[in-house]
């Protein structure tokens, strides 16, 4: 696949990615220049929590690990015999390994705007943790594989309602049906203004995509609802 594509385009003018977006957590300017200023030995000058989330098996941690610049951390354990009746690898034979905590990895969207990014575990025993990772975060990216759509269902719903801003981003893995993102959007009964995206999880220029087009749709959902206050 070429590029991420998406179907919808946020109401309003979104602002440009180059602007600081509303909920960064800015840092003091600094005598002796700025973060985009080549002498700056700073750190970013804004800091931004995303999570990616979605299903079992999503992609989750193949995203994190392959947007992030530096080496992600990552809280893999096999999966055992044990967990076979409650862990449904169906579509994902060859996965020997989940994410039992969460996956973190880092990369500057542009000169100091900094993204850190926390992968969900898949697994619902792991549930406990999500209002953790959740906490502060800007945005998230909801990773559905069309095989198992339903899987990605208590993801949308959790960012609904705590009114975290999120888009939906089509895992299209190797040898499954295409569906189209408005197809998806059906399938999901997402509002018409939440972004779907098609992407393979293992591009890099794909999540760069993914994650620019939520800080601006986040970016834009705050526009928004600044001006009808
Ligand atoms: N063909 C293909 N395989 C993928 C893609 N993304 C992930 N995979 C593979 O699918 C499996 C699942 O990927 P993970 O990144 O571990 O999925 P996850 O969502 O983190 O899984 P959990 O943490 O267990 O919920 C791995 O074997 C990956 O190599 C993709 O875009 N295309
Ligand atoms: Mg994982």
């Amino acid at each position: 696949m070429d590029s991420v594509r998406s179907d919808a385009t946020p109401p309003g003018t979104p602002p440009s990615i180059q602007g600081t977006p509303p909920g960064t957590q800015g840092t003091p300017p600094r005598p002796g220049g700025s973060a985009s200023d080549p002498r700056w030995r700073g750190g970013p000058a804004a800091a931004v929590k995303i999570l990616v989330a979605g299903g079992f098996g999503a992609g989750k941690t193949t995203l994190v690990g392959s947007v992030s610049e530096i080496r992600p951390l990552r809280t893999e354990e096999e999966l055992s015999e044990l967990g076979r009746p409650v862990d449904d690898t169906s579509g994902v034979e060859a996965k020997r390994t989940t994410t039992v905590a969460m996956d973190f990895g880092r990369i500057d969207l542009r000169p100091g705007l900094a993204l850190y990014l926390f992968g969900t575990p898949g697994q619902d025993r792991f549930w406990f943790v999500w209002d953790e990772l959740a906490r502060g975060a800007l945005g998230a990216v909801v990773l559905a594989d069309t095989r198992r759509l339903a899987d990605c269902f208590p993801s949308v719903d959790f960012f609904e309602q705590r009114g975290i801003p999120f888009l939906v981003a089509v895992n299209c893995f190797d040898g499954t049906e295409r569906f189209s993102p408005d197809e998806v959007r059906d399938a999901l009964d997402l509002d018409p203004e939440i972004p779907v995206l098609l992407c393979d999880a293992r591009l890099r220029e794909d999540g760069k995509e993914l994650l620019v087009a939520l800080v601006e749709h986040a970016a834009a959902l705050r526009h928004r609802a600044a001006a009808r206050s």
